[in-house]
């Protein structure tokens, strides 16, 4: 199947057309999808209203995969049933650390809302393809490794522009298979004990990621420039790249925020790349 097809699907605020793409949806919540493929999922409620189709999930926290076809093409949708949790009241869901979320919206915000669930990593497994180039595990925060359960935020929204900036190095020559993943989802708890004190990082809520591209396998940034050196122009020209694509805008750009690194003692220089919903900027 190739990475995009000849359809769309529209969903929780994104319309996209690659092959593979995930959501979450609280137990026994509705989710309402728009496309003029047929769906198909084994589980929960189907129906279709004449404009658009609703699933609403199972009571039970879990995975389940919806196959919608058109035109003799395939989208896989992985749906997640979120694990509940009760920011404020709970600071830990199974022994694992969460932490707490901000009282308030970040200026007014919906999207900075604390997160009503999360997906438990168990749904998965970790090498579960989430979009066509990155798989679920890839987003883990680093806290408590190997703990179980192990619970995660991923929004589509990040996937999409991932994969579009993947879509865009490698026409560009930066060949890879996919990004390194330095950083996806990060609790409060871990956030924390990091030493931020922010409390609006996108990191928190699933849809922020820091990465490089490492073609070469080396485990750094790969020379994009091609100066023979590993530096912060590297990351310079990665975001030079999201910044035509931004510049494009449409659906395969949600708006977001895009910081360039430099290289420390511990690792090369990354990017960081989220869809917070506005257009933000820095490091550059
Ligand atoms: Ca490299
Ligand atoms: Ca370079």
């Amino acid at each position: 199947m190739p990475d995009r097809l000849g359809f769309t699907a529209s969903f929780h605020g994104v319309t996209s057309d690659l092959s593979t793409l995930m959501t979450t949806v609280m137990p026994s919540e509705m989710i309402e999808i728009k496309t003029v493929a047929t769906p198909s999922v084994t589980a929960g409620d189907l129906s279709f209203t004449g404009t658009s189709w609703q699933w609403t999930a199972p009571p039970a926290p879990g995975r389940h995969e919806m196959t919608l076809t058109h035109g003799g093409e395939t989208m896989t949708l992985q749906i997640f049933v979120l694990t509940p949790f009760r920011n404020l009241e709970q600071s830990s869901l199974n022994g694992y650390k969460v932490g707490a979320y901000r009282k308030t919206l970040f200026k007014g915000l919906p999207n900075y809302a604390a997160p009503k669930g999360f997906i438990d990593l168990s749904a998965g497994p970790k090498n579960l393809k989430i979009s066509p180039h990155f798989t679920l595990g890839q987003f883990i925060c680093k806290q408590q490794p190997g703990h179980d359960p192990t619970y995660l935020l991923v929004q589509p929204e990040t996937l999409i522009k991932l994969e579009t900036l993947l879509e865009a190095a490698n026409k560009k020559g930066w060949n890879a298979k996919s990004f390194h993943v330095m950083s996806g989802f990060r609790t409060p708890h871990y956030n924390r004990s990091i030493g931020n004190r922010t409390t609006s990082s996108r990191h928190l809520y699933g849809d922020a990621t820091d990465i490089w591209l490492d073609g070469d396998g080396d485990g750094r940034m790969d020379d994009l420039n091609g100066d023979g050196k590993i530096t912060k122009d590297d990351a310079r020209a990665l975001a030079k790249l999201a910044e035509s694509l931004a510049a494009k805008g449409g659906r395969n750009w949600p708006s977001g925020g895009v910081g360039v690194y430099g290289p420390n003692s511990a690792r090369g220089p990354f990017i960081h790349i989220d869809s917070r919903g506005y257009r933000a900027r820095w490091g550059q």
